[in-house]
């Protein structure tokens, strides 16, 4: 029976483990539970996944949520994957199960934060939030020297001074992705100073094609669309004369 992966393209979360499917030849059939529309709401899918998040995996009758529970189970289930996506040796594997760990308690939500409060906000009918934003802006930027001074090493490409990328590498460059959606400027001063992030940001994109980029043009059409409802509300700001409440005070 094929794999069947309940995802959106619009989660990091959930680009993760198509990405790493079409890395390693598993094959999958690509389920989409809309976000935007509220599937994960349905009865119909919260038998695959009480818990009512993407991604969810069906693999025959067995079940499983939390993107890197999925990542580990796809790399031990199926068989030919590489050892460096999720390596045997005890100690290498620990390290990678470390910058996981930090990945989901340090790091969540933070670029997908900053991009909410910054621009997405209008578009689930909620004001922008410039405090918000600029204290998430504070907390993706600490997270981000830590993954310049610690994670990220002299010697070495990928994470951990690994030759080659694992799971992790793969999940925090998802997570980063997520700010292709905010201006080029505000992304420019972010990640800009954190020259050694960029270059293996680039490193990673490069070892992951065509599958990388494919997966990640949903964010290229998602920040049109933002752009076209912010410029429409700038239009508003014009015929009307006053400016559109997109502003929150909290
Ligand atoms: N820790 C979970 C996070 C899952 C998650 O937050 N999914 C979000 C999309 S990124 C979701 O389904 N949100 C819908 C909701 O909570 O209603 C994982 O890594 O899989």
């Amino acid at each position: 029976m094929t794999l069947k992966l309940y995802v959106d393209r619009i989660s990091p979360s959930c680009r993760e483990v198509i990405i790493f499917c079409k890395l390693n030849g598993i094959d999958f059939e690509e389920v989409t539970i809309s976000l935007s529309k509220h599937q994960q709401l349905s009865p119909e899918f919260q038998e695959v996944n009480p818990i009512k998040q993407v991604p969810a995996i069906m693999d025959g009758i067995f079940k499983l949520s939390e993107s890197h529970a999925i990542l580990r189970y796809l790399a031990f289930a199926f068989p030919g994957i590489a050892d460096h996506w999720y390596p045997a040796d005890l100690y290498k594997r620990a390290k990678v199960e470390s910058v996981l760990d930090w990945q989901r308690t340090t790091f969540p939500r933070g670029p997908a934060s900053y991009v909410f409060y910054s621009v997405s906000a209008p578009a689930v009918g909620l004001p922008l939030n410039t405090k918000a934003a600029a204290r998430t802006e504070k907390n993706l930027i600490a997270s981000l020297a830590t993954i310049e001074s610690v994670w990220l090493q002299k010697k070495g490409r990928f994470l951990l001074g690994n030759d080659q990328p694992s799971i992790a590498d793969l999940s925090l460059a998802c997570e980063i992705m997520t700010l292709e959606i905010v201006d080029e400027k505000d992304r420019e001063r972010i990640l800009g100073p954190f020259k050694r992030v960029l270059k293996w940001l680039d490193d990673t994109k490069n070892a992951m094609e065509p599958h990388f980029e494919e997966v990640h043009s949903t964010l290229s059409e998602i920040k049109e669309k933002l752009q076209k409802q912010r410029n429409a509300a700038g239009s508003k700001i014009t015929q009307s004369g006053r400016k559109p409440d997109l502003q929150s005070k909290m």
